[in-house]
């Protein structure tokens, strides 16, 4: 890891070329796909900024002063990410959470030897209410030799991806990544308009100080995870209680407990029996990251990084945090079906 004294100012930029310095091997594609996405970033979040005028300047689904339709902004930020990416050669396929399919790269453009796999923009319905919103990406390598990428590219598991990262859109703009040589935060300087390193390096608390998830959910979830969430909360086990804390943005209640310690949890319930989160645009990248800074990330039986994704919407319950709040979520809920697949 190469280290910067307090007072440097370093860029993105920067950061990333001297990352990638230390893999002679490496050709700086995984370095263009970041700073594409760093751009992109930037793109999103000044559209995110003018969210709150949306009512004076015209709302989605209103007309604007030209006649055209105002678009969403979780349709809007698809779009960003997508146009950023495309004509860059780096990658064969991307896949969205807001598109149903394989988001093929234009003939008129090369195609190269990694897959994005994105949430343009998570918890977007927090939008209205000025609640920190995020973006999720991750990125695996291309296995199949034709041109274009395939679902098979797609669907793999967590453990094969290169890089992923998230930006949140909150009083200030970051992005956090990892290429698998730890975690690093940097903060949009809107002065500048550059993205410079604030967090190098994060490390999650082994302990837990928060806990998030929606307990309205309570009367619909499994004996075992309600007894967890006993626990969580002190009540059983002798057990150290937990903060309660819970955004309803995924990024954002992540985001607090990896620099905080504590676990985010979304179980499986009698009405979504696999959960809500998407296995390949949420708790893959989470997990990967999660790791990267010495935390854990289970679908309360197994590893979320070592599940199967046979679909491109795939929901998995999610467990993903502090190492000792996962062991406990593993411990409570292993042996048990835990209503997955019910
Ligand atoms: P989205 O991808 O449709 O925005 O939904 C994902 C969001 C997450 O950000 C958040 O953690 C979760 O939904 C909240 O769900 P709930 O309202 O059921 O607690
Ligand atoms: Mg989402």
């Amino acid at each position: 890891m190469v280290r910067h004294t307090a007072t440097s100012v370093v860029t993105i930029e920067r950061f990333i070329i001297e990352q990638e310095r230390q893999h002679p091997e490496a050709t700086g594609e995984l370095s263009g796909i970041l700073y594409d996405i760093a751009l992109a970033a930037k793109m999103i979040a000044s559209k995110v900024r003018m969210a709150g005028l949306a009512d004076i300047l015209g709302s989605a689904g209103a007309e604007n002063v030209q006649g055209e339709v105002q678009q969403k902004l979780d349709v809007v930020s698809n779009e960003i990410i997508i146009k950023a990416m495309d004509h860059t050669g780096r990658l064969c396929a991307m896949a969205s959470e807001e598109e149903p399919g394989i988001i093929q790269i234009p003939e008129n453009f090369r195609c190269g030897k990694y897959v994005l796999l994105f949430d343009p923009l998570d918890g977007s319905s927090n939008i209205d209410v000025n609640v920190p919103v995020g973006t999720i990406f991750s990125v695996v390598r291309k296995i199949t030799r034709g041109r274009h990428g395939e679902m098979e590219d797609l669907l793999q598991p967590g453990r094969r991806q290169v890089a992923a990262g998230y930006v949140i859109y909150g009083s200030s703009t970051m992005l956090v990544y990892t290429t698998g040589q730890g975690v690093h935060g940097f903060t949009l300087d809107p002065s500048i308009g550059e993205f410079l390193l604030s967090h190098p390096n994060i490390r999650i608390p082994d302990d837990g100080r928060y806990l998030s998830v929606n307990d309205s959910y309570e009367q619909l979830w499994d004996d075992n995870v309600k007894m967890l969430m006993r626990r969580y909360r002190g009540l059983e086990g002798g057990t150290k209680a937990l903060s309660v804390r819970y955004v309803g943005s995924l990024v954002a209640d992540f985001h607090r407990n990896l620099l905080g310690g504590g676990i985010f949890a979304y179980p499986a319930n009698r009405k979504s029996h696999k959960g809500k989160l998407r296995l390949l645009y949420e708790a893959n990248p989470l997990g990967f990251i999660v790791e990267q800074a010495g935390g854990a990330a289970s679908d309360g039986t197994i590893r979320v990084l070592d599940v199967l994704p046979t679909e491109l919407h795939q929901r998995t319950p999610l467990y993903i945090g502090s190492k000792s709040c996962v062991e406990m979520a593993k411990e409570c809920l292993s042996g048990v079906s835990q209503l997955v697949g019910a």
